[in-house]
């Protein structure tokens, strides 16, 4: 049997985690899990992870370690047969280490996109606040504009990626990510991508991944 492949999707807001590790899960049969994904659906359904995460999320906070780490850890542990990429965790030292001891990683990848192009992306994003609809005013505006498709109702700016908050945000990131980082470059696992273009990125990225992941693999289970 071939071994699990096991990866990590690391960035800043806005870098393209998202729409790479959609990529990535096409071409290469991975899982991909967001903690974004987990933390929003745990706020729909209304756990008591999710109404604390709520309260953080607003503000453009980091939702604290040791409910991240109870909230995907275990859904983890539950793919023992699957291979993975986990975009969005772990996003402090606490997190990597916790996810240390739980398994071994074989990729680590991290976006490097400059600050202004993170601006220019996020400060083009409006929501729907009830529903969680994401729209961006560039790439995938709604029909009518500062109006929800499907309900009529009006788009929001978040108040995190307005400009102020949204530089703050993305410095406190950095902050937050450099010992992550220098813990997987120690580690000999890391691979940084920097570019404004996630297509420039992503042929890089493809041909890592393939020289990685064994091809009966990649070919097999989607
Ligand atoms: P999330 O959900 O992990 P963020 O803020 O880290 O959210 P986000 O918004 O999901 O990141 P992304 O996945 O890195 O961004 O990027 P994406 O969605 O693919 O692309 C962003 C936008 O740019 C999209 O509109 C896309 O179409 C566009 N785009 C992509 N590529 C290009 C390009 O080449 N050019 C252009 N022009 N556009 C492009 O986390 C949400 C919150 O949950 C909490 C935090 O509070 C976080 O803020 N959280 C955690 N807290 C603590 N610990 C953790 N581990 C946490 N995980 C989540
Ligand atoms: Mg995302």
């Amino acid at each position: 049997m071939s071994r699990l492949f096991r990866a990590v999707i690391m960035g800043p807001p806005g870098s393209g985690k998202g729409t790479i590790s959609e990529r990535i899960a096409l071409s290469f049969g991975l899982q991909h899990l967001s903690s974004g994904d987990f933390l929003r659906e745990n706020i729909s359904t209304k756990t008591e992870a999710g109404i604390l995460a709520k309260t953080y999320i607003e503000k453009g906070l980091l939702v604290p370690d040791h409910v991240m780490t109870r909230l995907v850890l275990p859904r983890l542990k539950e793919l023992t047969r699957h291979s993975w990429l986990l975009d969005g965790f772990p996003r402090t030292l606490a997190q990597a280490e916790a996810l240390n001891s739980a398994c071994e990683l074989d990729v680590v990848i991290s976006l490097n996109i400059p600050l202004e192009t993170l601006k220019e992306r996020l400060s083009h994003r409006w929501i729907h606040p009830s529903s969680g609809r994401v729209y961006n005013m560039c790439f995938n505006p709604p029909r009518v504009q500062g109006v929800d498709d499907v309900s009529g109702e009006p788009l929001i700016q978040p108040e995190e990626d307005k400009p102020e908050a949204l530089v703050a945000r993305l410095r406190h990131y950095k902050d937050v990510a450099k010992p992550v980082i220098d813990l997987y470059k120690s580690k000999g696992i890391l691979h940084t991508f920097s570019d404004t273009d996630t297509d420039r990125i992503w042929p890089y990225i493809s041909s890592l991944l393939s020289t990685k992941i064994p091809v009966k693999q990649s070919a097999s289970t989607h």
